[in-house]
């Protein structure tokens, strides 16, 4: 299991840590009973079999004890459940659209940045990147901020899977699906679409950039000019490039405004009013 790098990470590790403890204890027991019950009771020696039935006490304990035991893992999974579900006091949102096969990453909250995260490919890495893992356009996120994530896809179903910030979500089209994550650490994490969504399902990786908030207000700065201007098409050469749809990569302002029907942004303005 990757370290945690977000506090529901952390709690993914706690449960599976108190989860593991518990099946070792039951394995060891009846693997010892079981044992126990072979050398003891075996037909050598033990030829007449007792004709013993029915414990009123030992029926109860074995019926009681598991489920006593189901309840302990249930508590602390149930409140996981909802603790990853979403952040109740986010700070920044950011859009997730799933594209076959790139990511888009929207900051509504920041002036509508819009921008498309594709995969290097091979023979463009610099020393020291990641094969399959590198993005052109990385995540850009502050650290030890709050950050609800709203997901959807334009095409088919893909997921949003980052293992050390403990983020795995679908994103479907027509639907937003919220989830958070609050990065502890700055630095680099990487992810991948874990929904088989096509040919280049291996090629869209997750590259997130977790910056202290100075470097996040000048980053935004950048993003804003960079983001702004750009024209489609003007990406870097992608492997996924050409199976991208024309006109896609950097919307434009008429291109929002249609976007605007769609039910996914429908929620997502819905969420921002539900904000402020
Ligand atoms: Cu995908």
């Amino acid at each position: 299991m990757q370290p945690a790098f977000s506090p529901v990470k952390q709690q993914i590790i706690d449960l599976h840590n108190l989860v593991l403890v518990i099946i070792t204890l039951i394995t060891i027991f009846v693997g010892a009973l079981l044992g126990w019950v072979m050398y003891r009771y075996n037909a050598k020696r033990n030829p007449v079999p007792g004709q013993a039935t029915h414990n009123t006490l030992l029926e109860v304990a074995w019926t009681v004890v598991p489920v006593l035991i189901l309840v302990v893992m249930a508590i602390p999974s149930f409140t996981l459940v909802y603790y990853e579900d979403r952040t109740h006091d986010p700070d920044l949102t950011i859009k997730v659209t799933g594209h076959q096969w790139y990511w888009e990453y929207t900051y509504p909250d920041q002036g509508n940045i819009d921008f498309s995260s594709y995969i290097v490919p091979d023979d463009q890495l610099k020393p020291g990147q990641l094969r399959l893992l590198t993005a052109d356009h990385p995540l850009v996120v502050p650290v030890n901020k709050n950050i609800r994530i709203l997901q959807t896809s334009g095409d088919v179903i893909h997921s949003f899977f980052i293992p050390s910030l403990g983020v795995q979500r679908y994103a479907i089209p027509g639907r937003t699906i919220e989830t958070w994550m609050r990065v502890e650490k700055p630095g680099v994490y990487y992810g991948e679409c874990n929904q088989i969504c096509g040919t280049n399902h291996s090629r869209m990786p997750i590259m997130v950039q977790a910056v202290s908030a100075q470097d996040f207000e000048t980053w935004l700065v950048q993003a804003k000019k960079e983001f702004a201007t750009a024209t489609p098409g003007s990406a870097p050469d992608t492997m996924a490039r050409d199976d991208r749809p024309t006109g896609s990569d950097h919307p434009s302002e008429n291109d929002r405004a249609a976007a605007n029907d769609r039910p996914a942004a429908a929620l997502l303005t819905a969420a921002n009013e539900v904000q402020h």
